[in-house]
């Protein structure tokens, strides 16, 4: 266990759901701090029946702390990582800054737990689109080693925030009065529309959130050779990523053997009869920790290839549940008091 842990985030959105986790999971700890910018500093968070002053992230407040799990923008994670390893304190930390960084593990636990007893103080988790990919590729590596993959992401606005959610909802009711709305979160309408682009343009035409696809994949399966290619796009849902997956294997997978592989694989959960119009649905997985798969078929256009669907809750799987299920890895291997 770890005698005094902290949220770093802990007033926004993931870090709401990483505090609501703790005390689900009931999470071993003797002592919590709860740490945000300055702005949110001072404000009072309820915590299981007990009120806490939020804390401003400086050097000095990490003093005492052993375990931190940080959901913070990019930047502030650039500043506060070092603070806190300096500290003696452990980063789980679910931002992007950190994940490429080689000497630094990236790791969703159902996959390559193994990675996160090789840390230097920090662990990062990895992009949420990526997370729900990786998962559902996983059994498929290992069963038959994959080669390429095309995914298409419907993203949900939850992924930029409790903004992109608000202006969801803003934007749909300006359309629907047919009112004037300028976007803020995102750099066009969401409303009745598909924005084709998340994050910033990166490499070759691809945005920042795509390459983070095709990089974060090949690391947390330690695969180099894994072809990858993305389209991200953000769609006019509230919560929960879904991703249309096309995989080649070097091994042929039949249908029924990858239904049994997903099946068989904890994390993951099978929905999938057609026919009988069941399949996951965003607003069916939004509060579930599993990542589900559905619409499981022969990719037609390719010998050993398979297509799936595959529905995650972004906020959850993709950051605040993977980030504490890290954690508790950690706890099971034994921090000490
Ligand atoms: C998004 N993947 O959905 C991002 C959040 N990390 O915008």
């Amino acid at each position: 266990m770890f005698e005094t842990i902290a949220i770093v985030g802990a007033t926004g959105a993931v870090g709401g759901i990483i505090r609501k986790l703790l005390q689900e999971r009931e999470f071993p700890y003797k002592n919590i701090r709860f740490l945000a910018s300055k702005r949110s500093a001072g404000t009072t968070i309820e915590f299981a029946g007990k009120s806490y002053t939020v804390e401003e992230m400086t050097p000095e407040a990490f003093q005492g702390i052993d375990l931190a799990i940080g959901s913070t923008p990019d930047p502030v994670a650039k500043e506060f990582v070092p603070w806190a390893k300096a500290a003696g304190c452990i980063v789980v930390d679910e931002s992007g800054f950190w994940r490429m960084d080689p000497t630094v593990p990236l790791v969703i636990p159902e996959v390559n737990p193994e990675a996160a007893f090789t840390h230097q103080g920090l662990i990062a988790s990895p992009n949420c689109s990526t997370t729900q990919m990786v998962q559902s590729l996983k059994p498929l590596h290992d069963a038959g080693r994959v080669r390429r993959v095309i995914v298409s992401t419907y993203q949900a606005t939850s992924g930029a925030g409790v903004g992109g959610q608000r202006e969801l909802v803003d934007a749909s009711r300006a359309a629907l009065d047919g009112a004037d709305f300028t976007p803020e979160t995102f750099s066009h309408s969401i409303a009745f529309n598909l924005i084709p682009q998340i994050g910033s343009h990166k490499h070759a035409g691809y945005t920042s959130e795509e390459m983070k696809m095709v990089f974060e994949t090949r690391k947390i399966l330690g695969d180099e050779s894994i072809q990858v290619c993305p389209t991200c796009v953000r769609v006019p849902v509230s919560n929960c990523h879904s991703e249309s997956i096309l995989v080649e294997t070097e091994r042929k997978i039949t249908v029924e053997e990858a239904r049994e592989l997903f099946a068989a694989t904890p994390g993951l959960k099978v929905i999938d009869d057609v026919a009988s119009g069941k399949y996951p649905m965003p607003k069916d997985c939004d509060g579930d920790d599993d990542t589900y798969i559905g619409r499981i078929r022969e990719d037609l256009s390719c010998e050993n290839g398979l297509a799936f669907w595959c529905v995650s809750d972004n906020l959850r799987k993709g950051a605040a549940t993977n980030a504490v299920q890290i954690a508790e890895l950690l706890v099971r291997n034994g921090a000490a008091v």
